[in-house]
């Protein structure tokens, strides 16, 4: 999978990308994703992105030119499944969004910023619009990297069996339950007697149980989905 990312600050995407489980599936060459500057495609002298909004006190609007010349040399490179926008009146990130965009060849992320973006980029380039949560971030740059990291992680290949995205919270409207290590007591605080029993059938059991029993008390909204509600 391939993603490309535009944005006005691309030093703000280098990092967060570039560790752990992300930097893995690069290296394995499972997921490409490559960091464009806005700025870079702007037609004006002085490399300007963002212009004053027609209407008045509404702030700076990212201009329609340099997005449009960012995608199309993209666009004319190869083929997109998606152009995604990043802004808080998006819909609503989740795990199955994630799962869907996991499956796409090439996608496009532009990070919203300033107070917005002309409608017209809207209209006529976006495909798709994602928020990650109901709170106001001062750019979309986190937020496309909280989709590309959610997302390339489940690229068939990226996790090993042991860190499989089967067992995820969320995969299956419920949260994960507890985990535990080494020593089996550590300062009279004891491990679940039942993970030491050795019985899978039973451990099973339990950890579907502690799964619900979580899910009800921590997240009932999710408790509802897996109810089937
Ligand atoms: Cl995608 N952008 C901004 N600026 N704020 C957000 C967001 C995105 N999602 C939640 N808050």
């Amino acid at each position: 999978m391939r993603i490309d990312i535009i944005t006005v600050l691309p030093e703000m995407l280098e990092s967060p990308l570039n560790y752990s489980i992300v930097k893995r599936a690069q290296e394995k060459g499972l997921a490409e994703i490559h960091v464009h500057n806005l700025r870079d495609f702007s037609d004006d002298k002085h490399r300007r992105v963002d212009d004053y909004a027609f209407s008045k006190g509404a702030g700076m609007v990212m201009a329609i030119q340099p997005i449009e010349k960012a995608i199309e040399s993209l666009t004319s490179k190869r083929e997109y499944d998606e152009i995604i926008f990043t802004t808080p009146d998006g819909k609503l990130f989740d795990q199955k969004e994630a799962n869907t965009l996991s499956l796409k060849k090439n996608i496009i992320i532009l990070c919203g910023h300033y107070k917005g973006v002309d409608q017209r980029v809207r209209d006529h380039f976006i495909t798709k619009e994602i928020s990650i949560g109901d709170y106001v971030l001062t750019g979309g740059e986190l937020a496309a990297a909280v989709i590309s990291d959610s997302v390339v992680r489940l690229i068939p290949g990226v996790l090993s069996d042991e860190t499989s995205a089967l067992t995820d919270s969320f995969q299956d409207n419920l949260l994960s339950p507890p985990v535990y290590t080494r020593p089996a007591e550590y300062k009279g605080m004891k491990v679940p007697d039942i993970l030491l029993s050795g019985n899978d059938q039973l451990v099973d059991d339990w950890k579907h149980e502690q799964a619900v029993e979580r899910t009800k008390n921590l997240r009932p909204d999710l408790y509802k989905k897996y109810n089937g509600e």
